[in-house]
């Protein structure tokens, strides 16, 4: 039976700031911005700035109203990939199977880790003990039958916490906590469950899945009925073994429609691009890849001068991939992109640091930041025309 490891860094950028500056330790630390910058906005704050009501994303002025007596950091987000990294070699020396899924947050596959550690909580001890000895930095996990299960769990049991959930014990863990807690169940969806009476887990996992089809629409049911019932996967993806980052679309209807296609393919591009950057690596390869029918699949591939994890530049390989797939003028699939000649760790430095990306890696953190909070479709970059 699976065992899946979620760890989340506590007050990720504040706790490395104190790390390295423990003179700051029990002051709320707020960082992000300085007060004076006007349109800054908070990464992230101390559990002792939270006390005063602080929180990520929060405009920098009102901060600075709930907390006057609050430490303001700009933040050093090469340090604090640094200390990622370093978190993430600590994971490895407990399974291969790491999956870093943010730059503070990782799943690890501890299956085969159980007999060597002697249990969950051995494990979990082993993790902790060597981050906070080595790093100086507090952490949380959670073990449990599956993904969904762990990264709920490890929320609830912030900061410092540890929680392991037993397999079977799935339903009844989730069955008292509020919807929203369920990964997925945005607000607006909490609003109308809010409305059918539905306010815990255990609630609408109960609830006949062709009311709640009826009333939020078939996908919609279907996926909060399975996340209420504690049903997720367990697979984790190694990010040192991917050989490669993809994603493809199948189209219900074939479509020869370019300005359709051009607009999906920037879409999964983007969406290569933000798994590759909260994995700290870099891709060499762009491939383009087309199927017309069944069994006639076509790629297109080029290799770039340098790594990159910079969307633009990944976008400017697929346009040119583009122009040859067009050549052919049968209608299509499925269409998908895939990063490939991966690089990872040291090598990223150099990324980080030549001045062409700076800039673009500024907004591009940002924007995924954005895009951990309120869901990846809210931003886009590329240009696109309507279909
Ligand atoms: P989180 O893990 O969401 O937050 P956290 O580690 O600061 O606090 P905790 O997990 O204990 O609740 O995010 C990790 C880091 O990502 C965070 O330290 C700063 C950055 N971040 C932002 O820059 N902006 C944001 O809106 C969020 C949510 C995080
Ligand atoms: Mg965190």
């Amino acid at each position: 039976m699976p065992r899946i490891l979620h760890i989340d860094m506590d007050a990720f950028y504040a706790s490395c700031e104190l790390a390295r500056n423990p003179s700051l330790r029990g002051k709320p630390l707020i960082v992000g911005a300085a007060p004076s910058d006007l349109r800054g906005v908070v990464s992230t704050a101390s559990y002792e700035a939270r006390r005063f009501g602080v929180h990520s994303a929060m405009p920098i002025a009102e901060a600075r109203r709930r907390c006057p007596h609050g430490i303001f950091l700009r933040g050093d987000h090469a340090h604090y990939a640094a200390m990622s990294r370093r978190v993430r070699e600590i994971l490895h020396s407990v399974s291969p199977t790491v999956e870093m899924a943010s730059i503070d947050e990782a799943y690890i596959d501890v299956t085969a880790s159980q007999r060597l550690f002697g249990g969950d909580a051995a494990i979990a001890a082993h993790i902790k003990g060597e981050i906070r000895t080595r790093l100086e930095l507090p952490c949380t996990i959670a073990i449990a039958p599956n993904r969904l299960l762990a990264k709920v769990a490890t929320n609830e049991v912030k900061p410092d916490g540890y929680i392991s959930i037993a397999e079977g014990g799935e339903r009844a863990y989730l069955a008292p906590l509020p919807i929203r807690k369920l990964p997925g169940a945005g607000p607006k969806t909490c609003e109308a469950l809010e409305r059918l009476g539905l306010h815990v887990i255990g609630q609408l996992a109960d609830t006949a899945p062709d009311f709640l089809a009826r009333r939020l629409g078939e996908q919609t049911a279907a996926f909060l009925l399975r996340a209420a019932r504690g049903e997720s996967s367990a697979e984790v993806e190694t990010d040192r073994e991917a050989k490669q980052i993809s994603k493809e679309t199948t189209f219900e209807k074939d479509t020869r429609d370019w300005a359709y296609l051009e607009a999906v393919l920037v879409h999964l591009s983007e969406r290569c691009c933000h798994t590759l950057r909260a994995r700290g690596q870099s891709a060499r390869r762009v491939t383009l890849k087309v199927r017309y029918a069944p069994f006639d699949t076509k790629t297109f591939a080029t290799t770039l001068p340098g790594p990159t994890a910079v969307d633009t530049e990944i976008l400017a390989a697929v346009r040119t991939l583009i122009e040859k797939a067009k050549v052919r003028s049968a209608p299509i699939r499925l269409i998908g992109v895939a990063l490939g000649q991966l690089g990872h760790g040291d090598d990223q430095l150099e990324l980080f640091e030549a001045p062409r990306h700076e800039k673009w890696e500024r907004v591009l953190q940002q924007v995924d930041e954005l895009r951990g909070k309120i869901g990846f479709d809210a931003v886009r970059l590329g240009k696109r025309k309507s279909r």
